[in-house]
């Protein structure tokens, strides 16, 4: 039996076509490791789905790719008739919007679920509803009508550990290989939708992930390391573990780290361990210079003076620092964003401001109910007007973008903010990830804006 993944994407989506993003990459590592003669394929390319002939076809998408999602499901489903499965964020958002194309839908963590359904197909050849009712974390259909879905309960998380190393479509010697260290996240921002997908976050321990890397070596050769874990410093203690098991196996030199913190876990011994790792850049999520925003919109524990501190720390060890900024935030005002100028200004030449967001309604967060409260999104929308991406067009469509806070600000001035700071700030894509080893900054540098 030959399953194929299909990874929606977004046509100027070029990180993937050197490394795929690796949620279909786990589920079928799980799926290899539990059915061994099962042919597993990943691609992102819809002819390549085609060609491969699959008996079953999965399909991850976010939100923003969904459009294309449901094309390429409905293609296989005219040219192949095979069934197809959809997971990732956005059925795990939406669960209750099962369309048609799709025989069931995987929410959350998908190993044990998809699992499931395979076995299922395998045994039977289809998916009949007495099965399907009894699998575990998925949504599906009672009847042939969209409104005929259920939705099943979750079953327990994966114990991190518990993971196989995930299927990967890059060749030996590839630069600024993508990796996961954890599951979720420690906190619950209002524009996020990772906690509510994830659940409570989970960690690997540092000795898996210290094996982990030893397999990226002999595998690939692996040098530079692109953590993708929302928040890789969430245990200061792993991190400590992390540094003296690399020290320990003769590791220490080896490899170049670049990954994400929050601001208010910056302190010298964290910062320190990070250097002795490897590490050479980190992200934070700034949002916005306005303290009473951000606590709005992250929680008490986050604040202006820890983005500062995070800043100086970072560079009085070594590392380059860059955040991210939104702007549109429900609640925002003229003041708050001029707040967010002043902050800029002050740093200016001494972090990297690397997205810049109009805040955007993902489902599955508090700004999707405030905008479905508001008639602004609904279950029928078109889900490529999500797809405000200021990074790599360097400007916003004020006719197709979804605005949460027009009774505070005027979606022109904040359109005005956001031309100010792309003009007085250089900004870099948030999707790529830092310049290769051999150009990146050397310790103690900047290469600041
Ligand atoms: C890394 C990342 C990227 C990287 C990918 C790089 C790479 N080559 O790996 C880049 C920069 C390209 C990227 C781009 C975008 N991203 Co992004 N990204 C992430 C991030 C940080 C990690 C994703 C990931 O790999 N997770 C780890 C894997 C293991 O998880 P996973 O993919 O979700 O898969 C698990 C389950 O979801 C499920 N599953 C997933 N797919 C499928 C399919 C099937 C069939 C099954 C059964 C199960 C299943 O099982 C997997 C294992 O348990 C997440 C946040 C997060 N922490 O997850 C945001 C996130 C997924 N991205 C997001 C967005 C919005 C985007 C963009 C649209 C941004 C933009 N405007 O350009 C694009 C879309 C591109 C795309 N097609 O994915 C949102 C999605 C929100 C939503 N509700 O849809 C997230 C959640 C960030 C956030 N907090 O808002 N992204
Ligand atoms: S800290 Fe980052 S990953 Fe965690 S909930 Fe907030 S935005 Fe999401």
């Amino acid at each position: 039996m030959r399953i194929v993944f299909f990874i929606a994407s977004l046509p100027e989506d070029e990180l993937h076509r050197h490394q795929f993003p690796l949620g279909p990459g786990y589920v079928g590592a799980w799926l290899q490791r539990e059915f061994p003669d099962l042919d597993v394929r990943i691609t992102a390319t819809p002819d390549e789905v085609i060609a491969l002939r699959p008996d079953l076809v999965a399909i991850s998408s976010v939100t923003q790719c969904y459009n294309q999602a449901r094309q390429v499901a409905a293609r296989v489903r005219c040219e192949l008739d095979v069934p197809v499965i959809l997971g990732g964020y956005h059925i795990s958002a939406l669960p209750q919007r099962l369309d048609l194309e799709f025989a069931a839908g995987v929410l959350g963590e998908g190993e044990l679920p998809m699992t499931e359904l395979v076995r299922c197909f395998r045994e039977t050849g289809a998916f009949p509803a007495a099965r399907l009712a009894v699998v575990p974390g998925i949504c599906w259909r009672e009847g042939s009508g969209r409104d005929d879905v259920r939705i099943n309960p979750q079953p327990p998380r994966i114990p991190p550990d518990d993971l196989p190393r995930p299927l990967r479509n890059i060749s030996r010697g590839a630069r600024n290989i993508v990796m996961f260290s954890s599951r979720g996240c420690a906190y619950r921002c209002e524009f996020c939708a990772s906690t509510r997908h994830w659940g409570r976050l989970r960690n690997h321990s540092a000795r898996f992930f210290v094996d982990e890397l030893k397999d990226l070596v002999r595998d690939y050769d692996a040098t530079s390391i692109y953590l993708l874990d929302d928040l890789f410093f969430a245990d200061r203690n792993r991190v400590f573990a992390i540094a003296d098991l690399l020290a320990a196996e003769g590791l220490r030199d080896r490899f170049t780290f670049h990954g994400f913190t929050t601001s208010n876990l910056a302190e010298d011994g964290l910062f320190d361990a990070a250097r002795r790792m490897g590490f050479r850049s980190i992200r934070f999520g700034g949002e916005t210079g306005s303290d009473r925003l951000l606590k709005r919109m992250k929680g008490s524990w986050a604040s202006v003076a820890s983005h500062q501190r995070c800043i100086d720390l970072g560079l009085a060890h070594g590392l380059e620092v860059s955040a991210a900024f939104m702007l549109g935030t429900p609640g925002e005002t003229v003041e708050d964003l001029d707040l967010t100028v002043e902050f800029l200004e002050r740093n200016r030449g001494r972090f990297r401001i690397n997205g810049l967001y109009l805040t955007t309604p993902i489902p599955g967060t508090p700004y999707w109910d405030l905008a479905l409260a508001k008639g602004l999104v609904s279950l029928d929308m078109d889900f490529d007007r999500l797809n405000i991406d200021f990074g790599k067009t360097m400007s916003f469509d004020i006719d197709r973008c979804i605005y949460l806070n027009a009774e505070n600000v005027p979606l022109e001035t904040v359109g005005r903010y956001y031309a100010l700071i792309r003009d007085r700030f250089a900004m870099v894509d948030h999707g790529t990830p830092p310049a290769p080893v051999a150009t990146a900054v050397a310790a103690g540098e900047t290469a600041c804006v």
